[in-house]
């Protein structure tokens, strides 16, 4: 059966680099569609991720609906907290924090999450999720209340990373923060893509297109695209 994680595993195995870009419901209204969905038609994206660290507004499950309608990409829950499911996506990242020490973000909302999700049909892909410092403080430190992972503290982001791929995770994901200042470091990526065997997806704080090739060939499978794209939706001409 041809499923989203089978998908990234097999361009990963054949070296074919993968472009998520983010939508953040909180962002984004309904009538802006109109103009967002041919440009993400228009751009090298191979998937589509939805979320945002509070998300408060309730457009969710139509902003979904109309993205499948109208884009032919997979769309992907990326959520900041359990109230962020919907069951018209075709998949969730279903995240632990690996990087904090929150049980909240480890356990506690997954423990809220997993009987919802066990009744949709959404693809559950297991990711380690890692916070990497960025210059300042992120809303995803502001809201996980966790510090991130120093920048140059290479050898304890590759042995988190590696914890989380022994623990049974899908992916690891190392984030920077939404908006970040300063990028996950490409030697950070490096390193992680060199010890892990499982896809590495890599956000935060990328601005422009040779950021994304920079985190592609440092070893990210999969780069994650969002507020560039809020800012200019031209980025991608
Ligand atoms: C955030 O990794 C994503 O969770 C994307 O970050 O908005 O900085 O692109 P940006």
């Amino acid at each position: 059966m041809k499923t989203i994680y089978s998908e990234i595993l097999k361009a990963k195995e054949k070296g074919s680099k993968l472009l998520a870009i983010l939508l953040d419901p909180d962002k984004i209204t309904l009538a802006l569609l109109s103009v967002l969905i041919p440009k993400i038609n228009q751009s090298p994206a191979t998937h589509l991720f939805i979320g945002g660290s509070l998300v408060t507004s309730n457009i969710l499950d139509e902003l979904i609906i109309t993205l499948k309608r109208d884009c032919a990409l997979p769309v992907v829950l990326f959520p900041g907290n359990p109230s962020q499911i919907s069951d018209k996506a075709d998949g969730i990242l279903f995240l632990s924090l690996i990087s904090g020490r929150n049980p909240d973000y480890l356990i506690a909302h997954q423990v809220q999450a997993a009987p919802i999700l066990k009744r949709t049909q959404l693809e559950i892909i297991s990711t380690g999720y890692l916070l990497i410092e960025s210059g300042t403080q992120t809303a995803v430190e502001r809201v996980s209340k966790t510090k991130p992972l120093d920048r140059s503290n290479i050898d304890l982001v590759v042995a988190t990373a590696l914890a989380g791929e022994m623990l049974g995770h899908q992916l690891i994901y190392l984030e920077a923060g939404s908006g970040a200042k300063q990028a996950v470091p490409i030697n950070v990526i490096t390193a992680v893509a060199q010890n892990i065997k499982i896809p590495l997806i890599v956000g935060g704080g990328i601005k422009d297109l040779q950021g994304i090739q920079l985190a592609h060939d440092a070893g990210a499978d999969l780069v994650v695209i969002g507020t560039a794209f809020e800012n200019d939706i031209n980025f991608f001409n």
